[in-house]
């Protein structure tokens, strides 16, 4: 998922030709109200499951349900400094990462921690009983979450192979074979869909290693986005695709919002569109504006899934309706790199929960200082060299990495420094670490490694 800056211009650009396309017109959507609704999902978000709050068992609801309250009254949800496309915001939703023990999610460039769920093995501490209840209960709706969703792909792959669903170019469907490559990806597709899946590969890419709790309450958020393409109203989350994940992995949701018993019924009720008081998760096909949108009203306890290649073929949002609402959401998160960082610059967050985190966190600024000093004593020795050509073939080899980390440090210098960070609390305000003043005589290079890339620059170009 990771795209260089002119493709990021590119699908700019891309978007900004289909709004102005658009005008002031909306494109279509459907909710279960509208004829066509199932026809539509069964047809283009068929690998959309939705699982009525009926179906699954009480004992997980009422569990969930009190860790969700558990959560909120120890202040555990964060708002994010996030960065898109260079530009620092301040999400309406807050979050906060349960999962395994010293795994982490990156969205929106900021990289979250884990608060670790207890598992075999791993001895945890918590700040609060009630905190590690709460954990246990969110651990117990992934091992659910995940069973059902390991069932659903089979049955899915069963549908396929058995041929019990309509063919995908099936009778009167002229969107389908239009020109020569796109004819050959539907059989491609369909080729491949008639080979049952690997029961493993299944297995991986539903095996959830946290989950992302959301919760947000709309009357305290007055400036959401409207949704701009559909005219769908209020959003708390907008379009997007969900990054970092296993590819092909399938996102599960547990969705839960507060309705009342009375639910407006005093207003009127517009007879078109999606009712603004319930909230939705909304779907469309990526990049294409034939294919109606589909709006699905989520109410107190309902699951989705998201499964297989959805994620990559179609965008989803998350539509606010009146009530406060939490979600649960599990993933297939990918291992990757960039953590110190990313940790000090959520400030002192994390040690509200647990300690789990300080002693990795520490063993890996102890390897750093050491790649800092390595960096050192590489460069005096670079100094020293005599053969010329030698020389000039090392320091093209590590001038690349010091103009990376010289970028990447002042990047974060002023995300730390952003204006937004002046409105967070005390105890989450950004914390730029590692830093340290050019003259630290404990370190063995300076913070700003301008004067060394010059250097190097120059002795290239003599
Ligand atoms: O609560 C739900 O039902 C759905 C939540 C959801 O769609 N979460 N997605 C993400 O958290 C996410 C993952 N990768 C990249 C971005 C996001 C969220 C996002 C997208 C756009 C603006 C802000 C946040
Ligand atoms: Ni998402």
């Amino acid at each position: 998922m990771k795209r260089t800056r002119a493709e990021e211009v590119e699908k700019d650009a891309k978007k900004r030709k289909l709004l102005d396309e658009l005008g002031e017109n909306c494109l279509p959507y459907l909710t279960p109200k509208d004829d066509g609704f199932y026809q539509l999902w069964k047809e283009k978000y068929s690998k959309f499951i939705l699982r009525n709050t009926e179906k699954i068992p009480t004992d997980i609801h009422e569990e969930v349900q009190k860790a969700f309250f558990t959560l909120r009254k120890h202040a555990c949800f964060f708002q994010d400094l996030v960065r898109i496309k260079g530009k620092d915001f301040v999400t309406p939703i807050s979050r906060i990462l349960i999962g395994n023990p010293g795994y982490t999610y990156k969205y929106l460039n900021t990289r979250l921690f884990t608060v670790p769920w207890p598992m075999e093995g791993y001895e945890i501490n918590y700040s609060h009983p009630e905190i590690s209840l709460a954990c246990k209960a969110l651990i117990r709706l992934n091992d659910y979450l995940q069973r059902e969703s390991l069932l659903a792909l089979q049955e899915q792959d069963l549908a396929e192979t058995t041929g019990m669903q309509d063919s995908p170019a099936g009778d009167g469907n002229q969107d389908y074979a239009t020109n020569i490559t796109e004819m050959d990806t539907v059989l491609q597709d369909q080729s491949s869909s008639l080979v049952p899946k690997n029961d493993s590969t299944m297995k991986e890419r539903t095996s959830y290693n946290l989950t992302l709790l959301n919760y947000m309450d709309p009357q305290k958020m007055p400036s959401l986005k409207l949704e701009p393409y559909f005219g769908m109203g209020r959003m708390a989350v907008s379009w997007h695709h969900d990054e970092n994940l296993m590819e092909r992995s399938t996102v599960a949701v547990y969705s839960y919002s507060c309705e009342e018993i009375d639910g407006g019924v005093l207003e009127e009720k517009s007879a078109d569109g999606r009712d603004p008081d319930v909230w939705h998760v909304a779907l469309k096909v990526a990049w294409d504006i034939q294919t109606p949108g589909l709006a699905i009203p989520l109410h107190q306890g309902d699951c989705y899934f998201m499964l297989d290649d959805l994620n990559m073929t179609h965008q989803h949002c998350v539509l606010a309706g009146r009530q406060s609402r939490f979600s649960s959401t599990h993933r297939v998160a990918e291992v990757e790199f960039e953590w110190l960082r990313q940790f000090w610059f959520q400030g002192q967050r994390y040690r509200k929960f647990t300690d789990w985190w300080a002693k990795p966190m520490a063993d890996l600024e102890e390897l750093w200082r050491q790649m800092e000093l390595v960096t050192s004593l590489l460069l005096n020795e670079l100094r020293k060299e005599q053969m010329e050509e030698q020389r000039n073939e090392k320091i093209s080899c590590l001038l690349p990495l010091l103009i990376e980390r010289q970028a990447l440090r002042h990047e974060w210098l002023m995300r730390c420094h952003s204006p937004l960070s002046k409105n967070l609390p005390k105890d989450e305000k950004p914390k730029c670490h590692p830093y340290w003043q050019d003259d630290d005589p404990s370190m063995p290079l300076p913070f700003n490694l301008d004067d060394i890339i010059f250097e190097l620059q120059s002795i290239l170009e003599d």
